[in-house]
């Protein structure tokens, strides 16, 4: 088992990398942007998905400072991709409530896009809907801090987890991602695809984006598409990639 002490040191180590998946305009079929994913390069084990120790990383607090390096990394190479000619792209990080609310998270934040010198329009936030049942008075303040810097606020795994309407309509959102859990079952099942129609006529009447994840079928992209679905990433159109993977992505989209 990956242990809180062996986190500890392979972050000492700076063992973790980034990993991007293209975000498409499902229209134009046009990369908008990349989401980055947390990679442990284990010297044992390969390369651990987030997946495996994210749990463990907000558990003994470690998340704060994993967090914060994964941010400044993407606010990097979103840079480092527009100097190499590729045009003005953005990035999504993800973020986990324990991460969000710590004290100290907006000082953090603002101090990253000030000594990368990002654009808060390129960089996006990926928030998990179990943030709008934490306490309000924390949450309300710190997500309109986020929206006047200007990043983009998006609503991670809608649907999935249990997240209030009522909070969700209060809050300065831009868009929600739709949960691959529905996409997955599109179009064979009636519930899936309902659902998902439905959360995308929610989201517009709420002036909201709609970012579709997991889309792996060229039958899911046209039910998308006909739903009025904008935006949408998933193994048909790209895994996550490392750097130099992105890169030649970017060369062969251009
Ligand atoms: O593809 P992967 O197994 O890495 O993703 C699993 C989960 O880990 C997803 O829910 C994703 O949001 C989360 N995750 C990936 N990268 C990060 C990160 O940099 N920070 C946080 N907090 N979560 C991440
Ligand atoms: O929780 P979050 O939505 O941030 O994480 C999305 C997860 O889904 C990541 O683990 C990512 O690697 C994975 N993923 C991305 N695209 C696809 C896809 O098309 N199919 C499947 N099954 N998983 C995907
Ligand atoms: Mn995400």
């Amino acid at each position: 088992l990956l242990q809180q002490e062996e986190l500890g040191n392979a972050l000492d180590a700076d063992r973790f990398v980034l990993h991007y998946q293209p975000k498409i305009d499902l229209n134009s079929e046009r990369i908008l942007g990349v989401e980055a994913f947390l990679r442990w390069q284990h010297p044992e084990r390969g390369l651990v998905p987030a997946q495996q120790f994210i749990n463990l990383a907000e558990e003994s607090g470690l998340i704060v400072r994993l967090g914060e390096m994964a941010l400044r990394q993407a606010c990097i190479q979103i840079q480092a991709l527009e100097r190499a000619g590729f045009g003005e792209l953005r990035i999504s990080v993800n973020l986990s409530s324990r991460q969000v609310t710590d004290p100290n998270f907006l000082d953090m934040f603002r101090r990253v896009v000030t000594e990368t010198g990002v654009k808060p329009e390129q960089l996006e936030l990926e928030l998990p809907s179990d943030l709008l049942n934490e306490e309000p008075d924390v949450v309300h303040p710190l997500m309109t801090a986020l929206h006047d810097i200007g990043v983009y606020l998006i609503l991670d795994n809608f649907g999935a987890g249990n997240c209030s309407l009522s909070a969700m309509q209060r809050l300065p959102l831009h868009a929600v991602k739709i949960d691959q859990v529905f996409i997955r079952d599109i179009p064979y099942n009636a519930t899936a695809t309902d659902v998902t129609a439905a959360v995308i006529a929610l989201a517009h009447k709420l002036h909201l984006a709609v970012i579709a994840e997991g889309v792996e079928t060229p039958q899911q992209l046209s039910f998308l598409r006909a739903n009025g679905c904008a935006q949408g990433q998933g193994n048909l159109f790209s895994y996550p990639l490392d750097e130099d993977a992105l890169i030649g992505f970017l060369v062969r989209q251009q």
